[in-house]
């Protein structure tokens, strides 16, 4: 079919603007409104209510996707950087006595086991070299080395936790704090890491003792593990009360 040209009267074209024109003005006040409207919840969490439920939803959405058969995408060595970058040091206070430290597991209340490092290391040992990715935009290739979460549970009865809906982690003097699901935290990929670069962790990336998450940001990567304890309901996470999302999952 041969292409018509479609002339408008000048009048048309007056008509046509006022009505864009109008449709925009529109949809800007809609916009405001809507802003408005939102600002005017209440918070829950440190985030608005409607955009905490999209993150809770979020939570039960991806966890449909999580499986142990699903590794995150590794790197040859070579691809490691030497100078890893430091981010955090919320709950690594001066004061701590990293000679004395003992991770406190506590199975059930008032069952509490003291694990030393020695007695970590003489677990198997599992190598990791992934991209850590930190919400604040940056990600970096690095090398870690620890034993994986779910042959540490294994190695110290945890059937009856592993059962329950969540982890704690907490650092021992208790500045931060995060909470992990359960299918997360047995991933076969997660750590209770002592390596970094083949070395022993160095103080400020956490030694003795850190989590490595790698189907997480790097916000649920907590240093310095004091504490830890298993529930069925959330445990608090420094970054949830600051509005972020619970689960952070890649
Ligand atoms: N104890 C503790 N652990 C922490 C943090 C922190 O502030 N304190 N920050 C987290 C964040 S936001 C990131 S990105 C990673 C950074 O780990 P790195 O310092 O080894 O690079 O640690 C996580 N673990
Ligand atoms: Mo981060």
């Amino acid at each position: 079919m041969p292409y018509k040209e479609l002339h408008l009267s000048s009048k048309e074209i007056k008509k046509k603007t006022v009505i864009s024109f109008s449709v925009f003005i529109i949809m800007i006040a809609l916009a405001i409104f809507a802003w408005k409207a939102l600002q005017k919840q209440p918070t829950e969490d440190g985030a608005l209510r409607p955009l905490r439920r999209i993150l809770n939803y979020n939570e039960i959405f991806f966890g449909n996707f999580l499986s142990k058969n699903h590794l995150t995408k590794t790197f040859p060595l070579q691809d490691a950087v030497k100078n890893v970058r430091v981010n955090g040091g919320e709950g690594m206070s001066d004061e701590f006595n990293a000679a004395g430290w003992k991770l406190k597991l506590v199975r059930n209340a008032g069952d509490t086991l003291l694990v030393t490092l020695d007695e970590i290391k003489a677990l198997p040992k599992t190598e990791i070299i992934f991209d850590f990715k930190c919400i604040e935009g940056w990600s970096q290739v690095t090398h870690w080395g620890g034993v994986r979460f779910s042959d540490f549970a294994n190695k110290y009865d945890l059937n009856a936790q592993m059962q329950m809906n969540y982890i704690s982690l907490v650092t021992p003097d208790k500045g931060y704090y995060v909470g992990i699901d359960m299918p997360s935290m047995l991933h076969p990929q997660t750590l209770l890491c002592y390596e970094m670069n083949g070395k022993p962790l160095p103080l400020n990336q956490g030694y003795p003792l850190r989590l490595i998450i790698p189907v997480k940001y790097g916000i649920k990567h907590l240093k310095r593990i004091g504490t830890m304890s298993f529930s069925n309901m959330r445990p608090a996470d420094y970054w949830y009360e600051q509005g972020y999302d619970y689960y952070s999952g890649l």
